[in-house]
């Protein structure tokens, strides 16, 4: 044959082949998905939230804290002023956000929070805040030291080649964590170029002073991560893959996978319910729409719930979804005793009852 018709051939078939990868990396994003509402009775928009609550998290005693105005490459951000961190008193019968004072160290100028855990020391019950932070667009995570009702004092920032594309931790430590990357690579083609080829490369990464290492590997992107209330397992959304993998915490800090739940949606931020160890997660429905932000057609919002992770039927059930109208790109849902606060990457936060 001819040199022509060899080229021809070797033509055909790559574009056979990122056709067919298109196609499926198409479907993984649920580009053509729409959600249909399904609204909860009670629910009210948090005041002055208008720039997104990407992640929350909630005490045991019904403090919450929310990390607001991320500003993430290739999402849209309605504010220009940097990040910050609130607290909201989930006792209280009318839930106001306050803003958290930073006191130390820290630029405010560049604070860019994205993903937070707390770690109470159990020595003397001290609180600590961490917070996933991108100051310029880089990774890292702070540790604040949470103090009196309205203020936090920065103690540490923690770097490390390892944590690229920091999106979520989960804090078992003062100064111990395990970070989720969302990116393969921190450059952003080649990171797409894996994703379109269907390329789980993305990990979590163990951190302490002493030791740092990927911990699990294998996730197309790994976003949020959170623990079980006997801190024996650790839970990983893999959003792309629309499931929630679930590992078991062995002696040293090292991760088992046990399993992989499927939630039939892109997962963002996980939250467990104290009292149930239910899955709370914040989902994003189409992830097409969520990147590419038209507001006439707006990316929507969808809780979902997993009950009985461990066992062997898990239940896995929608809770709230919206079509955009009323909230868009929630990233998590966080309980506290029959109330949700939802929150989102750049929109709203919800504030709902659902007794
Ligand atoms: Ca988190
Ligand atoms: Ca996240």
């Amino acid at each position: 044959m001819g040199k022509l018709v060899w080229i021809s051939i070797v033509v055909a078939g790559l574009s056979v082949f990122f056709g067919e990868r298109v196609i499926n990396f198409r479907k993984r994003v649920l580009a053509t998905r729409e959600v249909d509402n399904n609204h909860l009775p009670n629910c009210s928009p948090l005041k002055n939230l208008e720039y997104g609550a990407e992640d929350i998290t909630i005490l045991r005693d019904g403090l919450a804290f929310l990390s607001t105005g991320l500003n993430y490459p290739g999402l849209p951000s309605f504010s220009d002023e940097p990040g910050k961190l609130y607290a909201l008193d989930l006792l209280h019968p009318k839930p106001t956000p306050v803003e958290l004072q930073i006191k130390g160290e820290l630029d405010l100028s560049s604070f860019n929070p994205h993903g937070i855990s707390v770690y109470i020391d159990e020595a003397d019950d001290a609180v600590y805040l961490f917070v996933v932070n991108h100051p310029q667009h880089k990774s890292q995570v702070e540790i604040f030291l949470f103090i009196e009702e309205t203020t936090l004092v920065h103690l540490k920032t923690i770097t490390h080649p390892l944590l690229h594309s920091v999106n979520d931790i989960v804090a078992v430590g003062v100064e111990s964590f395990y970070a989720t990357n969302d990116h393969s690579f921190p450059n952003e083609v080649l990171h797409f170029l894996t994703l379109v080829l269907g390329l789980p490369l993305c990990d979590v990464v163990y951190y302490s002073p002493k030791e740092v290492r990927v911990a699990a590997n294998g996730f197309m992107s790994a976003n949020g991560i959170n623990i079980s209330p006997d801190k024996r397992y650790i839970y990983v959304s893999d959003i792309i893959d629309h499931d929630i993998d679930v590992f078991e915490r062995k002696e040293g800090e090292q991760l088992a996978f046990i399993k992989s739940v499927a939630v039939g949606s892109l997962c963002d931020n996980i939250e467990v319910d104290h009292r149930t160890g239910d899955l709370w997660l914040g989902c994003h429905p189409n992830a097409m729409k969520f990147s590419s932000f038209n507001p006439e057609d707006p990316p929507g919002s969808e809780v979902i719930l997993v009950k009985n992770i461990h066992s062997e039927q898990p239940v896995v059930s929608q809770e709230y979804a919206d079509d955009g109208k009323v909230i868009m790109g929630s990233s998590v849902a966080a309980p506290f005793e029959g109330k949700l606060l939802i929150g989102s990457v750049f929109h709203k936060a919800l504030y709902c009852n659902l007794k």
